[in-house]
């Protein structure tokens, strides 16, 4: 924790905004993220307590039409208050809420055009960046049930954030767009990487197919249903909050279960160097798809069900791709911590491909066990 005056002038602006003082308030970032500038806040009460916020500032690259981010943000967690209020839940620690500026605005733009939003912190969670079996479990069933919250949600008045967000196609078409420009001349350096990626061309159109088909139907997805986008309650344990509402938007449920498995369903880091450590675990797998397909309450099609393994393979496939589309494009879109991290984000992707790619018929029988 630091004071603000450490840090800098636009974060005094903005907490004027709130009706903080600058001077009185304890700052701290929050680096987990790789997109969002975020802090948390700690700020004097009138009872002379101390409350606490997460203020974050939207990156403009990312979410070029932020207030359309926040219509669907405060569209959302409407929906989701008033739905668990109805099943005799807590809306104030089971949904994001929203702190007003003094001028009674949802959010703040700085100076520069920077758009800011501030929440109230969830007393008595927690925000964990590695799964345990329970725990993991527990994050399944938060995402199952966020997806069973939303079913009746009208998708269609959602606004796409960043468009054809989880549309692998695309994905592949940018990725070999910034290959053949080749800005920084490091296209030299990752053939390996290149030529994983083009044997399975053919793997990105899989779901686009079934959904163009009818075969698939459209929810309102959250997008990006990494382990540190759950608070738990301290507590119990449980699952208690989904956090990072920003590309919630119209998709496909297999890109929630499978962006779970990505991030989750292996013991090392996103950028882990030492690949021999990078590994698929069945049984974080087998926990996870317990956990979200209780969550979901029988609200997906049987068709939904069978596509959950795919989904495992396609986003972190396409996670891989974006991480190198980004290398090849000057790092400009994922904050990075050193050169290479890009590249190094990339190959654990694809490692874990390699395994999904191995265990299918695993992964489908551990479906199949739960959706009886
Ligand atoms: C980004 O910023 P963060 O960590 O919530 C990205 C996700 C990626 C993830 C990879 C808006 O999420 O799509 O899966 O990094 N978010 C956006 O760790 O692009
Ligand atoms: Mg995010």
């Amino acid at each position: 924790m630091g004071k603000v005056s450490e840090q800098n002038e636009t974060l005094r602006e903005v907490l004027g905004a709130y009706g903080l003082d600058g001077d009185a308030v304890q700052l701290e970032p929050i680096t987990v993220g790789h997109i969002n500038s975020s802090y948390a806040v700690s700020a004097p009460d009138q009872s002379g307590g101390l409350k606490r916020y997460v203020l974050q500032g939207i990156s403009p690259v990312a979410f070029p039409r932020p207030e359309e981010l926040m219509a669907n943000f405060s569209g959302i967690t409407g929906h989701l208050r008033k739905k668990i209020l109805l099943q005799g839940g807590d809306p104030a620690r089971e949904s994001l809420g929203l702190e007003k500026t003094r001028a009674g605005q949802d959010f703040y733009r700085d100076g520069t055009g920077r758009l800011w939003r501030m929440t109230p912190f969830v007393e008595g969670s927690v925000c964990l960046n590695e799964a345990t079996p329970e725990r993991f479990e527990e994050a399944g069933r938060a995402f199952g049930r966020f997806q069973w919250l939303l079913s009746d949600f009208p998708a269609e008045t959602l606004y796409e954030t960043i468009p054809d967000f989880h549309q692998t196609e695309t994905r592949l078409n940018r990725f070999k767009e910034a290959l053949a420009a080749d800005v920084r001349g490091r296209a030299a350096g990752v053939e390996e990487e290149r030529d994983f990626i083009l044997a399975r061309e053919a793997d990105c159109s899989v779901a686009l197919n079934a959904y163009r088909e009818g075969r698939l139907p459209l929810r309102v997805t959250h997008n990006d249903t990494k382990l540190n986008n759950v608070l738990f309650d301290e507590k119990s344990g449980r699952g208690l909050c989904i956090i990072d509402l920003d590309t919630t938007m119209p998709g496909l449920s297999l890109y929630d279960f499978g962006d779970a498995i990505r991030y989750g369903a292996n013991h090392c880091r996103e950028d882990e160097k030492d690949l021999s450590k990078v590994n698929l675990d069945l049984d974080l797998f087998e926990c996870y798809t317990r956990g979200f397909l209780e969550g979901t309450r029988g609200a997906l099609t049987e068709e939904e069900r069978n596509f959950l393994p795919w989904g495992a393979k396609l986003m972190t496939l396409e996670c891989g791709i974006r991480f190198l589309t980004d290398y090849l494009e000057g790092d400009v879109y994922f904050r990075i911590s050193y050169p290479e991290q890009n590249l190094d984000r990339c190959r654990t992707q694809f490692k874990l491909v390699r395994d999904m790619e191995a265990h299918h018929q695993t992964m489908q029988a551990i479906v199949r066990k739960y959706s009886r």
